[in-house]
């Protein structure tokens, strides 16, 4: 293919609630938008995942538009005979910036799908049409506000919880979710870096909450601490922050720094590098699930042709659109029996709502490229 033009489109879309995790209280997304139309007249649409302030990683959203349009961009629009499986080697040369790469890989890759007729999940080898998924539940200011939360997504069918927590917000509240609701609902938690080498003794005591994972307790460069708490405690290692890439996961997986890996296309560079993960994983016996960076509707329907694969073996961060938006750009996805459908369309699926996406709209920028 070749690209003739490429929209960047600003969203903002209120949350149903505010977000709070050890890296901060997010009111509401922004998000950005790739749109790309090729000179045969197919259209493409990415989602970059980078949030306002770089805290999740050093990647945020100005940055990553600037990126895409100065630098991966004119890669693309450069290249003879484009592709999305040339995508990874043409944008080699640029460093980092990895949900910029993954936002125009999307909208390439939704472009060249579309022509075809295949959707994603059937170009990935996905093999299931429906999957179990999970919430993640931010920090709360007292117990019972998380419990009523809590409850309020048991009743609507997740099929497992997680519990962001932080020094100060991990026993308390995660005694009080397993006093209310009992030993077999599936629970997880996500320390998204807050803890240090020192808090080991402190996070050996989760061990007594029938956790299926702890993700990402130490800073995403420290694999050792990592290693050595796995070795301590029953409780799963989980790691999110620390793995960019496929390489990042071989390692923590031979260091034994995580026994389960949480993926996610923006964190990792792309969808194609986010199959190479999942397929390493799978080779290695390390089970894997998709994590979640508030998408919008088109991020969420490729999240969900990803985590149809075999290897996704535990509930995603894949919640219903309903968990985030009130009005999400495109049409809803819905909980059906803890279930959201994996979209069958050419592409990811699914395209915006063209009266949500004007609503939501704050700016767009043409690209002639
Ligand atoms: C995680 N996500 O697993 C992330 C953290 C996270 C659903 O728990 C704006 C953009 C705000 C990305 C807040 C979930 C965010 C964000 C939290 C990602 O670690
Ligand atoms: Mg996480």
């Amino acid at each position: 293919m070749k690209l003739q033009q490429v929209e960047l489109r600003e969203v903002a879309l209120p949350l149903v609630a505010p977000f709070r995790t050890a890296l901060g209280t997010q009111e509401h997304r922004n998000s950005l938008l790739v749109k790309v139309t090729t000179a045969d007249g197919a259209v493409g649409w990415g989602e970059c995942v980078a949030d306002d302030d770089p805290t999740y990683s050093a990647e945020y959203l100005a940055g990553a538009r600037q990126v895409m349009r100065e630098f991966l961009l004119p890669r693309l629009s450069r290249a003879p005979g484009l592709t999305a499986a040339l995508v990874p080697e043409l944008l080699r040369p640029v460093r980092g910036n990895p949900m910029a790469r993954t936002a125009v890989e999307m909208a390439v890759l939704d472009a060249e799908l579309r022509t075809a007729g295949i959707s994603l999940a059937q170009y990935f080898g996905a093999t299931r049409t429906e999957l179990a998924v999970g919430v993640s539940v931010g920090i709360t200011d007292t117990v019972d506000e998380l419990i009523s939360a809590v409850d309020g997504y048991l009743r609507a069918g997740y099929a497992r919880i997680k519990l962001k927590i932080e020094p100060g917000w991990d026993i308390e509240p995660l005694r009080a979710v397993r006093e209310t609701f009992g030993p077999d609902i599936a629970l997880q938690v996500d320390a998204n870096t807050a803890y240090g080498p020192a808090d080991q003794p402190h996070l050996r005591r989760l061990d007594a909450y029938g956790l299926t994972l702890i993700e990402q307790p130490f800073a995403p460069d420290d694999l050792l601490s990592h290693t050595r708490l796995a070795a301590r405690m029953d409780t799963p290692i989980c790691l999110d922050e620390s793995i960019t890439s496929a390489r990042d996961a071989a390692t923590a997986i031979r260091q034994e720094a995580c026994s389960i890996v949480n993926i996610k296309p923006g964190r990792v560079g792309g969808y194609l590098e986010a199959r190479r993960i999942h397929d390493l994983c799978l080779a290695n016996g390390v089970p894997v699930w998709c994590g979640g960076m508030l998408e919008t509707g088109l991020g969420r329907a490729a999240n969900l042709a990803l985590a149809a694969l075999p290897g996704f073996t535990l509930p995603g961060d894949i919640s219903a659109s309903a968990r985030y938006y009130t009005r999400d750009i495109t049409d809803p996805f819905v909980l059906h029996d803890g279930r959201l459908t994996v979209p069958t369309g050419p592409g990811i699926g699914i395209v915006p709502d063209p009266d949500a996406l004007q609503a939501a709209t704050t700016s767009t920028e043409l690209l002639t490229v």
